[in-house]
């Protein structure tokens, strides 16, 4: 523990977003009293946030959960038993036991939603260990679209290199100063504005940033690969690309130009909503910045496209020479610390990519964690093998995966579900056994591994935790130890973190002094062995596209059609308040945003004669919630802007918490999915919306 004068002790902030802000903590008694931004803070240099500075409420909060719990009468009824820690280990052990001896190992699935820390490897380790190839995450609408379309088309996930200067910042639907995405951006971002770097925003939301911008280009929601194709359009039928770079380290360029000609902006206005002139101009504008870099955000990976959507964006960084230099989109280099294949074991379970569930659907090789859709598929029809036991960690999948009755299906078909949280959500209710995890202040752990950005973040232990609390990494621990082979776990779970700094030739103390470990900065690396794809170039046109059943060239397929009874497109962002489906019990943030806020233009609210504060029912083809009207210029016409999320934690836990009532995901559904990732629409659906007047309605 880091001791910062009297009392404060230094902490990186975690689990209230991707993390990164160093924090100074005041402790009293095992208790935290205050908490403000660090001003030496290698990411943040004093900032925090209203979450970040909220979040100890979290740990003494009086609905806490504090003990194990076994369930008593039928699922989902709210009757449970207290139960000790070796009682729910060896209940957990032996379920996964007995459906690995009568199915086999991959007939338990091992779950997570955001990873939060080291706790989603050591899951991925047991899951190898106990020989599953089924770790569910949400990976498929989160990073792995970008990630690994990247590395088919350049080698790596191209990032953005906020340690030097850019001339131009595009946030193209990444919304840093709300989302904080992958921890750095937001205080980073804001820096370089303020030294003169130039912003472009292409947001479906005129956002605080978009104000700040030189260019705001407002898509509709799910068009945004229609966009990035038609600035590719400009960019080479103006020739204002990077001749250089393009003739050397590129590949396909020719056919791309070629194919490129349907996309000029004039087309492609109708079905972005984006004026032409503000195409062409926006395209001149990144082309002619250097160098230029495009911090691509959530929302573009939200679709069924994604793999379009990042291949043309990875298409722009490249012709306009933006990849792997200073200021631009890089590989960041990591520290010496431990390979993420090492960490998880990957060796134990070589035959892993043939055998996960996903590899049935034929998804993009490098895809290693199983799309929730198909998870789903899995255990409600058996295809391609059944799935009959779940663990879930750090994860509500009832209202974070799309199409929540069929999640609401599975979680109630499974045999046995074990759920480890710290309050006791929707998705908790339906488990057979609860686990309470320690969490954020609570114990040593290491932020931003596996996160691509080329450091990691200590995160010391500040209190000690509430209850009978463990924290994830323990209980994984205690769960290999039980459930496989005692010889690959570890008799201290904190050895782990020992593991991932052990290459560096630190301890965890020593790392804590530091703060953080960074990867040295190179540039350019691809001028002494190429990129890493086949062709060694950036691969504008894909070589393996036949071998893997891909799209060569990325194209604009897959926009909805109008719909005449559904005639608003519907999308939403996350809260500044929350993440995702967490703490709206934590009272110091529901008294800020109270409950969920549909967001529409005037316009809209006259045409459908809705007033401010109405109650509006949001449906879909796939389902309705309802949720409360805010009136705001800044969100399109033609948009319904709504908010994610919700569940209410006041309500009886026998209703699962009104899990259907406001739920974004109801109105989601996975009947059609992309190939690549599994993705089901989240942004971009055909909605329309009415007032609810009546007692009746509601
Ligand atoms: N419609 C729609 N759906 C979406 C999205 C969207 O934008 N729109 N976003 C998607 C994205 S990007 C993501 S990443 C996923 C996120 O999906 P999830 O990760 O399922 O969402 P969270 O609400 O963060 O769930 C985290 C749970 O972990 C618990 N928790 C917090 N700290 C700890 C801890 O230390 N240990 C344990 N065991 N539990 C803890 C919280 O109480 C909470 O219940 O949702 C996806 N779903
Ligand atoms: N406060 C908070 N911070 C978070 C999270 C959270 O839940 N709450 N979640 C964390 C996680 S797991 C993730 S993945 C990141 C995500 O963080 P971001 O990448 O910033 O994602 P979002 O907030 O979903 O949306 C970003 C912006 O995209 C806009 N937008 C919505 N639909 C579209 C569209 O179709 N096209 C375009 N161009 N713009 C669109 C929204 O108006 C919003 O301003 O945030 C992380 N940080
Ligand atoms: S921005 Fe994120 S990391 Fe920073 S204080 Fe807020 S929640 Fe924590
Ligand atoms: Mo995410």
């Amino acid at each position: 523990m880091a001791e910062e004068g009297q009392g404060w002790v230094r902490t990186h902030c975690a689990r209230m977003d991707h993390g990164g802000c160093s924090l100074l903590v005041r402790v009293e008694n095992n208790r935290i009293v205050k908490i403000k931004g660090d001003p030496e803070g290698f990411l943040n240099r004093g900032y925090s946030c209203p979450k970040g500075r909220t979040s100890a409420e979290k740990l003494t909060h009086p609905k806490r959960l504090l003990y194990p719990l076994r369930r008593k009468g039928d699922r989902g009824e709210g009757r449970w038993e207290r139960i000790s820690w070796s009682e729910a280990i060896h209940e957990i052990s032996r379920r996964f036991k007995k459906i690995k001896e009568e199915e086999g190992a991959r007939s338990v699935a091992f779950c997570q939603g955001m990873p939060k820390g080291l706790e989603h490897f050591v899951l991925i380790r047991l899951a190898n260990i106990f020989g599953s190839p089924n770790v569910v995450a949400t990976q498929d609408v989160c990073h792995a679209p970008r990630e690994i379309s990247g590395v088919h088309t350049c080698g790596f996930y191209p990032v953005v290199d906020f340690h030097e200067k850019s001339e131009l910042l595009v946030l193209w639907a990444s919304n840093v100063t709300e989302t904080n995405e992958e921890g750095e951006i937001g205080a980073l971002a804001m820096e370089q504005v303020k030294n003169g770097t130039d912003l472009m925003v292409v947001d479906s939301k005129k956002t605080a940033l978009a104000r700040k911008a030189k260019y705001w280009l407002q898509p509709r929601p799910g068009s945004d690969h229609a966009l990035a194709l038609g600035m590719l359009h400009v960019i080479i039928e103006e020739k204002l690309y990077d001749a250089g770079f393009v003739e050397e380290w590129t590949s396909g360029f020719g056919e791309l130009a070629q194919h490129i000609t349907q996309y000029a902006p004039e087309q492609m206005e109708e079905v972005t909503w984006v004026p032409a002139p503000l195409i062409r101009e926006a395209a001149r504008f990144y082309a002619g910045a250097h160098p230029a870099a495009i911090q691509w955000g959530n929302p573009l990976e939200q679709n069924a496209n994604n793999f379009h959507t990042a291949r043309a964006l990875v298409s722009l960084m490249a012709v306009c020479g933006n990849l792997d230099v200073p200021g631009g989109n890089i590989h960041a280099n990591e520290p010496p610390i431990m390979g993420l294949g090492k960490f998880v074991r990957a060796d134990l379970i070589p035959d892993k990519r043939k055998e996960m569930i996903h590899a049935h659907h034929h998804t993009i090789p490098r895809l290693m964690t199983v799309p929730p859709a198909y998870f789903r598929t899995a255990v409600l029809e058996e295809i391609p093998y059944p799935v009959r036991g779940a663990y879930m960690q750090c994860t509500n999948p009832l209202i974070t995966y799309a199409d929540s009755r069929k999640t609401y299906e599975t979680l109630m078909k499974l045999e046995f579900l074990a759920v480890s949280d710290i309050f006791m959500t929707p998705t908790a209710a339906l488990a057979d056994v609860v686990l309470p995890a320690a969490t954020q202040f609570e114990f040593n752990d290491i932020g931003h591994y596996g996160l691509g950005h080329g450091y990691i973040l200590a995160r010391p232990k500040v209190v000690e935790p509430a209850g009978e609390c463990r924290p994830d990494i323990d209980i994984l621990n205690e769960l290999g130890r039980e459930m496989t082979s005692p010889e690959y776990w570890h008799e201290d779970y904190e050895a782990f973190l020992e593991d991932v700094l052990a290459p560096s030739g630190i301890k965890f103390d020593q790392f804590v002094e530091k703060g953080y470990l960074k990867g040295e900065d190179r540039y350019r690396k691809y001028l002494e062995k190429g990129f890493k794809t086949p062709t060694g170039k950036v691969e504008l046109v894909l070589s393996t596209a036949e071998k893997f059943g891909l799209s060569p060239l990325p194209v604009a397929e897959f926009l909805q059609e109008k719909n005449d009874e559904f005639p608003l497109v519907l999308t939403s962002a996350k809260s500044p308040l929350y993440l995702h489906s967490s703490y709206r019990w934590v009272e110091g943030l529901r008294e800020r945003e109270g409950g969920p806020l549909v967001q529409i233009h005037p316009d809209t609210a006259a045409k459908y004669g809705i007033s401010e504060g109405d109650q509006v029912e949001i449906e879909t083809e796939n389902g309705s919630i309802i949720q409360e009207v805010y009136i705001n210029e800044d969100v399109h016409p033609r948009m319904v802007y709504a908010a994610y999320g919700w569940w209410f934690p006041e309500q009886e836990e026998q209703e699962l918490f009104g899990w259907k009532t406001s739920n974004f995901n109801m109105l989601t559904t996975t009947r059609s999915l992309g190939k690549e990732f599994g993705t089901p629409d989240l942004k971009g659906i055909s909605c329309r919306i009415r007032p609810l007047r009546s007692e009746d309605d509601k």
